[in-house]
This record gives C-alpha cells, sequence and structure tokens, in this order.
C-alpha cells in the first residue's frame, strides 16, 4: 500500500508476514559475519582490493558488487574486523536474541548512538547486573561531572536500575573513574607507564580489583581523558561485549579532530539537508538550548574536539564583538566536552569591519587589525582553536587579489593567532578560471609553496583533487608537501551522494583515501600516514569534516546519515580503523545488537556507497549533477563560465568516445602524482575501473577486460546494477521490522523507495543523454530508459523546490526495478 505524505513523500507500509519471507531467504545468503567492531576494532584492510603498492583508489571487478570484500579486485580485500562475536550470533548459532514480544518504542532518532537500552541479551544483562553496582564520583570539575552523568544515565539505562553514586567503593561492581590527581583511587592503582602512554586525550578502561573486589577502572591523565573513557565503556556495553577481561587502551592518532559547519548567520546551511543551523544566533548568549550539550556529547563520544562554526564562505559580522560573545557563550558548552571552538575568517574583513580600504596581507594596518582581532578574541575565548580560511576560490577574496602568495596570506593570520596559541587552516580548495585542468589547480598553486607557512598554519586538502564526488582518486597534494602539515578535508553532508535521502555509508569511501599509498617515501606512504603526521613529522596534524548538521531531531536529514558523523569521528581518532567494524558498532547502538538485525544492515551500509556510484558516476565518471543545486543528473550541462563548471567538461562524451584524457597525450595531470602512482593512472591495463574515466579516454566500443563488456555496455550494466542494488536493500530493511522501532523503520523504508526511484532517475537521464550522442542502442537484457532525454532536461526547472530537502515527485512513480532484465 503506498500513499503520499503530507511532507510530499511517498509512502509504502508494506505488509510484513510477505516481506519478512523475502528478508529471511536473503538472510540465509548473506556473506557476512555479524562481527563485533566495539573492542576490536580489525586494521583496515586496503580498500583497493588490489594488495599492490601504488594506490588505493579502487579495484576492478571487486567492487562493482561492493565493498564488504572486494576479493575478486585481489589479494588485498578488505579485512573482517574482530570476530569475537561476541552479542551472538557469529558464533553460528541461532540467534540468542529473544525476538521482541512487542515492537520496540517510536524514536525520532534524536539520541542517536547514545541511546543506552535495556541489554536485551539475558545472559549478558546477568552479567553487567552483577559487574556494575555503583558509581565511584571522581571529581568535581565540569569535565568529570560529564563523564559521571553519562555513566548514570547510560550504564543505569543498559541494566535497567538506577547507578548508586558512592564515594568511596562499597561493594563488587565498583566502576572507578579519574585521573591520578582527582582519585586516590586510581592514583593508588600505580597504572605507571601504561597510563602516561595515552597522553592528553586517551584512556584506560580496564576490569580490574580495587581493594579486593571486582571493578571497572576509567582512567584517563586528564579529564577530558575520562570523559572519553567513559564514553568507550558506554560504547562496549551498548555493544555487549563481555567486561570480564576489557582491556582498552586508547589515544588519538590525529591531534585536531573538527566538525566544519557551513552554517550561515541567517541560519541557513550551504549543502545542509537536515533543518536550520544549530546555532540561534538571536538568542545566545542569553540563551543555551540543550542542543548544543547534546551535541557536545555526540562529539566527545567520538573524540571530536573541535568545532567551525561557520560557513568557509564567511560572514565577517562573526568576528565582531556582538558575535564573539554568542561565540564564547557556544565555547563555553562546548569545553567541558574537551571541544575548541573555530571560526572560519572572511579574509576581506579588514575591509568589511575593519574600515580599511585593502585586505593585502603586506599592509602593515591589514596585519594590525588581524593583531588586535586575535587580542580580542583569546580575551573572550582563551582557548580559541584557530581561523580556517577559504580565499582565491568561488569568489571570496584572498591574497591573489594583491599578488600575493595562499603563504602570504596565512602568514600573517598565523602571526596574529600563534602568540595565543591559535593555528591558520587554510584551504587548498581554491576554484578559479586560470585555463588549466580543473584537478591540477590546487596541485600547482601550494606545491611550490612547500616550506613557506609559518609553523601554525596548516593546509587543508580535500580527499580527492576535484570536489567531494562520489568516487574520486586522493588528491596530488598528499605526500607532496613534507614541510607543510596537510589536513584532510572530508564531507559528512552528501552533497554529491544523494542528499538527506540515499543510503549511502562513506566509511568506505574515506578509508579508501585514507588507505590510498601515495608512494611518496617508498610504499606504505598512505593518505593515513601523511595526516597523522608519521609520514613527515609534522608538528601539527588534523582532519576536518563538513557534517550539515541541523535542526532535524535526528540531527543529519536521516537515521544512516548518522553513520557518517560517527564514521568521521572514529577515523579522526584511529584512520586505521575498518569500516565495517565502524559499522557494526554503529548498528549494534544505534539500532541493534540482535544479529537479525545487524547482519542485513551491515551489508546494506556496506554495498551503499559502491551501489550509488554505480547508478550516478560509474567508471570513473564525476561532476553529472544539476547545476547549482547539486540535485540529480544533468550530464549534457556545457554552457555554463567557467568551462570547468560543466558536466561536459568532466565527462567529454561524443560519437566516438567518453573521458578525460589526463595522460600524457592529454592535460598529463597524472604527472602530479608520485611516478609509481602516476605510470599506473597512465597505463591503460593499470588504471583500476573505478577511475578510468577520470584519467582516460576510451571508445565506446573499447573492451574491458575485466568484465568482457564494451565500454558502453558496462556503463548500461553498471547503471542498471546500481539501481536494481537499491531494490535489493529494499527488500533487505524488512528483516529489522519488528526488532527495532516502527517510526526509524517506516522513515528509512520511504527514503529507500526515493532512492530507488532517483537511482531510476540517474541511470535513465545518463543513458538516454549517452545514447543520443554515441547514437548506440541498449543492449539486450536491460530495461529501456523510462522517459525521453528532453523530459528528464525539463526536470531541471522544476527539481527539486526546495534545496533544502531535495526531492523531484515527477519521477516517483511506476517500478524503478528490473533494471537488468535477465
Ligand atoms: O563542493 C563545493 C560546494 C560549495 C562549497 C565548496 C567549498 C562552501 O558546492 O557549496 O562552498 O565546495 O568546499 O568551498
Amino acid at each position: 500500500m503506498s500513499t503520499w505524505d503530507f511532507a510530499g513523500n511517498f509512502v509504502v507500509r508494506m505488509n510484513r508476514s510477505h516481506l519478512l519471507a523475502v528478508g529471511i531467504a536473503l538472510l540465509g545468503s548473506a556473506l557476512l559475519m555479524t562481527t563485533a567492531g566495539c573492542s576490536s576494532p580489525g586494521k583496515s584492510g586496503r580498500a583497493d582490493g588490489t594488495g599492490g603498492a601504488s594506490t588505493g583508489t579502487g579495484g576492478n571487478a571487486g567492487q562493482l558488487t561492493g565493498e564488504t570484500g572486494g576479493s575478486t579486485g585481489g589479494t588485498g580485500a578488505t579485512a573482517v574486523a574482530g570476530s569475537s562475536g561476541t552479542g551472538g550470533g557469529a558464533d553460528g548459532g541461532a540467534d540468542p536474541y529473544p525476538p521482541p514480544t512487542v515492537t520496540p518504542p517510536d524514536e525520532d532518532g534524536s539520541q542517536l548512538w547514545l541511546r543506552y537500552p535495556l541489554v536485551n541479551l539475558p545472559a549478558r544483562l546477568t552479567e553487567y547486573q552483577a559487574g556494575i553496582t555503583q558509581l565511584v564520583t571522581a571529581g568535581s570539575s565540569a569535565t568529570l561531572q560529564a563523564a559521571q552523568a553519562e555513566l548514570v544515565k547510560g550504564l543505569g539505562g543498559l541494566i535497567g536500575a538506577t547507578i548508586p553514586v558512592v564515594s568511596q567503593p562499597t561493594a563488587a561492581g565498583a566502576v572507578v573513574i579519574g585521573t591520578p590527581t582527582s582519585s586516590a583511587i586510581i592514583s593508588g592503582l600505580a597504572l605507571g607507564s601504561s597510563l602516561t602512554a595515552v597522553g592528553n586525550e586517551g584512556y584506560l578502561v580496564q576490569a580490574t580489583t580495587v581493594s579486593g573486589k571486582a571493578a571497572v577502572v576509567v582512567a584517563g591523565n586528564t579529564d577530558v581523558g575520562v570523559l572519553h573513557g567513559a564514553f568507550a565503556l558506554l560504547r562496549q556495553l551498548q555493544c555487549h561485549q563481555p567486561l570480564a577481561g576489557l582491556a582498552l587502551s586508547e589515544s588519538p592518532k590525529i591531534q585536531r579532530r573538527i566538525l566544519e559547519h557551513w552554517d550561515n548567520l541567517d541560519g541557513s546551511i550551504e549543502r545542509g539537508y537536515a533543518g536550520t543551523s544549530l546555532w540561534q544566533w538571536s538568542a545566545l548568549p542569553g540563551t543555551l538550548s540543550q542542543r548544543y550539550t547534546d551535541y557536545a556529547r555526540a562529539n566527545a563520544s567520538l573524540g571530536i574536539n573541535g568545532v567551525v562554526l561557520n560557513n568557509v564562505n564567511a560572514d565577517s559580522q562573526i568576528l565582531t564583538t556582538s558575535y564573539l560573545a554568542k561565540v564564547a557563550a557556544l565555547a563555553n558548552v562546548f569545553r567541558p566536552y574537551g571541544i575548541t571552538v573555530y571560526l572560519s575568517a572572511q579574509f576581506g574583513a579588514p575591509q568589511q569591519i575593519g574600515g580599511l580600504s585593502t585586505a593585502d596581507p603586506a599592509n602593515s594596518s591589514v596585519a594590525t587589525f588581524w593583531v588586535n582581532l586575535a587580542k580580542t578574541i583569546y580575551t573572550m575565548i582563551p582557548d580559541f582553536g584557530g581561523f580556517l580560511v577559504k580565499a582565491d576560490s568561488e569568489g571570496q577574496p584572498g591574497p591573489a587579489d594583491y599578488g600575493r602568495t595562499h603563504a602570504d596570506g596565512a602568514n600573517m593570520l598565523e602571526a596574529a593567532l600563534a602568540p595565543h596559541g591559535g593555528i591558520v587552516m587554510w584551504r587548498a580548495f581554491v576554484y578559479s578560471d586560470n585555463g588549466t585542468d580543473r584537478i591540477g589547480q590546487s596541485y600547482s598553486e601550494f606545491k611550490p609553496l612547500d616550506g613557506k607557512f609559518n609553523a601554525g598554519t596548516m593546509v587543508q586538502v580535500k580527499n580527492g583533487p576535484l570536489d567531494f564526488q562520489p568516487r574520486e582518486p586522493f588528491h596530488q597534494l598528499f605526500g607532496a608537501m613534507p614541510s607543510t602539515p596537510l589536513a584532510l578535508e572530508l564531507e559528512i553532508t552528501k552533497e554529491y551522494l544523494g542528499e538527506d535521502t540515499h543510503l549511502a555509508y562513506l566509511g568506505p569511501m574515506w578509508q579508501e583515501v585514507l588507505q590510498s599509498d601515495t608512494t611518496a617515501k617508498g610504499q606504505g606512504s598512505l593518505v593515513a600516514r601523511v595526516i597523522d603526521g608519521t609520514l613527515h613529522g609534522y608538528k601539527l596534524t588534523a582532519i576536518a569534516g563538513v557534517p550539515g548538521i541541523g535542526s532535524d531531531a535526528n540531527w543529519m536529514g536521516s537515521h544512516f546519515n548518522q553513520a557518517n558523523w560517527y564514521a568521521f569521528g572514529r577515523l579522526g581518532w584511529n584512520p586505521d580503523l575498518n569500516a565495517q567494524a565502524i559499522a557494526d558498532e554503529w548498528i549494534r547502538q544505534t539500532f541493534s545488537n540482535d544479529p537479525v538485525v545487524v547482519t542485513p544492515v551491515t551489508q546494506m551500509m556496506m554495498n551503499s556507497r559502491q551501489n550509488l556510484v554505480n547508478y550516478m558516476e560509474p567508471l570513473g565518471l564525476v561532476h553529472m549533477m544539476g547545476t547549482n543545486t547539486h540535485y540529480g543528473p544533468a550530464p549534457w550541462v556545457d554552457n555554463l563560465t567557467p568551462a570547468d563548471t560543466n558536466p561536459y567538461y568532466f565527462h567529454k562524451a561524443d560519437a566516438t568516445g567518453i573521458g578525460f584524457d589526463r595522460t600524457s597525450t592529454g592535460s598529463d595531470t597524472v604527472a602530479q602524482y608520485f611516478p609509481q602512482v602516476a605510470s599506473l593512472f597512465a597505463t591503460r591495463s593499470t588504471t583500476p575501473d573505478d577511475n578510468l574515466l577520470f584519467f582516460q579516454r576510451v571508445n565506446w566500443d573499447d573492451l574491458l577486460p575485466s568484465s568482457g563488456r564494451t565500454i558502453w555496455n558496462e556503463l548500461v550494466y553498471r547503471y542498471s546494477a546500481g539501481v536494481d542494488a537499491v531494490q535489493t536493500m529494499r527488500n533487505q530493511w524488512p528483516m529489522v521490522m519488528g526488532r527495532i522501532d516502527n517510526q526509524r523503520y517506516n522513515d528509512v523504508a520511504d527514503f529507500l523507495q526515493i532512492q530507488h526511484y532517483e537511482a531510476r532517475w540517474w541511470r535513465d537521464t545518463c543513458l538516454q543523454y549517452f545514447m543520443s550522442v554515441n547514437k548506440h542502442a541498449m543492449p539486450a537484457g536491460y530495461s529501456p530508459p523510462q522517459q525521453s532525454l528532453s523530459y528528464y532536461q525539463s526536470l531541471q526547472t522544476t527539481c527539486p523546490a526546495d534545496p533544502t530537502k531535495p526531492r523531484c515527485p515527477a519521477i516517483y512513480t511506476g517500478s524503478p526495478s528490473p533494471a537488468i532484465t535477465n
């Protein structure tokens, strides 16, 4: 049964028994193990599936059908995380979770992964009830109080009883938290070098004995370390890990783990699909929403320790004293959670709010403006993190306006901040019409400046050289700036991957870039080693993610988008974590530990990004989306200025072939990579299929060796497989019906239906367009596009009506699958 709901969503309510039958059949064929990622996250495997030395940019056949194994792509397939299998199911036996007698109560997603439901594995509940009986208070700092409050809430929820807070352990089962300074018990445990080794933000969480009685210790060198440890303990328990033998020792591998909000002062969010900005500027500093604290809790649970509050397309008003008072109020809320505030600085601020006639970094009045501003900021926010800057890009002013370099601009700001301990994060995303290959501009501008930046400056580089596309190779700058600390910038909000509605788990995408081998210093020079600082000995390290978090109850616009916030935080803490292990622990905390839930949902998530690549931009295609809103397909667009903003610029499809030649016979941008990688991408036989058209131009009738299909037939196949894979997800999702609450179940089902229609829209539009230029026919065995090219072109004027919740009701009709008919 289907209807339209009041929000214009097409809603399907399915018959449960029918769908369970489908689901159970699928479950039987599921290949995934329900691994427990919580305590033993596997080291990430090579995401490329090749096991080879040069790159991690995607395997060949192995990646078409998903990213859970990649084993057909070669020998280095993704590792499956820790296989302890606690929580049930992995031991090959029956589901140890009793089926719920009633469907769990509705949830709106606002609690994220911090839900703390009663443990529904009977033996584990008994174990926890015996092993966790009281919480020993640690101290009065705001941070320790936050840790204590989280444990009282979390432990109480999990074991279904109020946890008494005591000053000294009085019974077995005490949870003892603190630092050697705040807690005499912790100090008495003499944890020695094992504690000092976890540094300022890390923790030890151990099952041990205190005064001869069983206890759980959560220790840190700092109060924030204790808070992180409290969340780590709660993660273990939410994943139903055994208490016995619990021994975690963790510290973050990247210093600054930052969410970069693209929030405007009018409450809108650039590329946000989850409502309006969290920051209630007109109510600040007087009114502090509970949402700020919950946001801080969620970040602290992942170890995220920095927040850029405002859009990089920055409004200089935020640097005025009245706004800084509001920023200071937010900083005060976040500080107990170990989170520092940063701001995006508008390079033109000296003119816009400083009364100067120039923003030239060589002008002494300009430098003085920034020095004075920094003094003001640090008076109001003593632990201010620093400035993020987008300059000389997409119309933003910058040092190039005055004939100066990026280093000149960044160093001026650094000189103002450094005396106070602040840093500058200068973005390498430069988009201006310089007539060369678009993907080479950033490298060309920044590589020559290596070594010219002051010590308190980082250059922040997007994962790929273009712009957060569903798949790109890693950015050429990684490995190429040994004397300049590079930060990695990721986009969590799914601007190019289906916005709020499409289920696309980005963990595999980020693992792919992090595990890519730049070969800068020989094999093993992974992007992860560049950004954790170990490859070049960087003194500063950082990772930033653009979250799109907003006012929606579920924070992210959809329940599954929460997994991307989660994965960003976990990979920032440890960039070698395995995306599947992260998915596993997120599912357990967000939905259920029941393998009847974990198994299909893991499979859905792990396949989702490659599925999306297939139905949007397979074989290395990029930038085929609609103009401005970036919603829906518009591959025909070729009349925008500058030329490198057109989809046509990137695919160059014509009667003979398709693809952008970036080898020596074309733009030769491959030469910006280190030689081993350059030769891999420049050579047809070694270019991964998934990057083929990004680097090479091919004829429509060329054969793709990995599949034996022609390029045209392979495109049709991939587009079609992508659509039908959404059908598979829609068949898998009902397996969780009744095991999770109906509200979130139905929300997800509704979005999967939209995704299915939109996948077909992408496929049919792109195939119609390509047929209009290559004059090929649809091969046998595939369903033809449902509408004409001109019909799809006409949709650009009506879809979407609202770019913040983009929809295209005109195409939500008919049957998207099967796209492959035999
Ligand atoms: O991908 C593009 C987005 C812009 C964004 C820009 C950037 C903030 O479409 O909206 O601007 O990236 O990263 O600066």
